[in-house]
């Protein structure tokens, strides 16, 4: 696959190597440099920045702390979490980073797929609390789909490395047999379930988990898949780690999702099985 293509951007395609289309499937994840340029990034970033500034009004949940509760006050959000921005900003639709995003995922995993959702996460400056919790994509999102294939693409807005809390995997648990167990972060009557008070759910780590850490420069993309434990520190360092990012699903997962009223909005009201609820039993 792709042994005619040079590797990179070219017009809205960005091209895999057939090395790492292998490592994705082998490890999880992989990384790729140069993925949108500086001049793509000065008219994606701008719009980026009226969601993390607070200025985009009426998202309800789908604008909070992703590493904390709902009601958190906006002046003490460390890591800013905007839901489906393309919905509340339509010029979102169809940039050059849908375009490339898009055409990895089909490199990844074919070409009937659909965008499910979108996420802009900034983690502000010396915010140690910025974590967000281990977990695996899939047990967010309801049971019962026709497949769970899913490529998430994460584009760096900021270089990001340790200090400022990238992203960080467990290369190869996307392959274990079950998901592990997931529980609400915040829970004040402890019942498994409870998604009330946070969006946020975590998992445990094993003792015999080996943690990459993934650090990237502004403009390359990250690529995960939607079983890989994965999560990131909080930032201990005085610069933004800003970060976009686009998920595709098979366009059979997506239809079904929006059939049951999914559509990864926080103002969803839950009515669906989740993957929670089934290893809960
Ligand atoms: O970038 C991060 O810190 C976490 C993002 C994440 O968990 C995801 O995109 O699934």
């Amino acid at each position: 696959m792709n042994e005619s293509k040079t590797p990179g951007i070219d017009g809205d395609n960005y091209w895999l190597t057939p090395e790492q289309i292998e490592n994705y499937h082998n490890d999880g994840y992989i990384v790729l440099d140069e993925v949108i340029t500086e001049d793509e990034l000065a008219v994606i970033e701008p719009l980026y920045q009226e969601f993390i500034d607070g200025k985009v009004p009426d998202m309800g949940r789908d604008f909070c702390d992703m590493s904390g509760p709902y009601d958190r006050a906006f002046e003490d959000f460390q890591l800013v979490n905007a839901v489906l921005p393309r919905k509340y900003r339509t010029e979102l639709v169809g940039n050059v980073f849908e375009k490339r995003a898009e055409s990895i995922a089909r490199q990844l995993i074919g070409d009937e797929i659909a965008l499910d959702y979108d996420q802009f996460l900034a983690k502000r400056p010396n915010k140690g609390g910025a974590k967000f919790a281990w977990h695996q994509d899939l047990g967010y999102w309801p049971t019962g789909t026709p497949d769970t294939i899913t490529t998430t693409c994460s584009l760096a807005l900021d270089d990001a490395d340790e200090a400022n809390g990238c992203l960080q995997v467990v290369p190869g648990s996307h392959l274990e047999p079950e998901l592990r167990p997931h529980r609400p972060m915040l829970s004040s009557s402890g019942d498994v379930g409870d998604r009330e008070e946070s969006h946020v759910l975590t998992a445990d780590l094993t003792e015999d988990d080996d943690v990459v850490l993934l650090p990237v420069k502004r403009g390359s993309v990250s690529v995960h898949n939607e079983k890989i434990v994965h999560g990131s520190g909080g930032n201990q360092s005085d610069r933004w780690r800003r970060t976009y990012i686009i998920a595709h699903r098979s366009k059979q997962t997506v239809e079904h999702e929006r059939s049951i009223g999914f559509t990864h909005s926080h103002n969803d009201k839950i009515q669906w099985t989740t993957h929670l609820d089934s290893l809960k039993r």
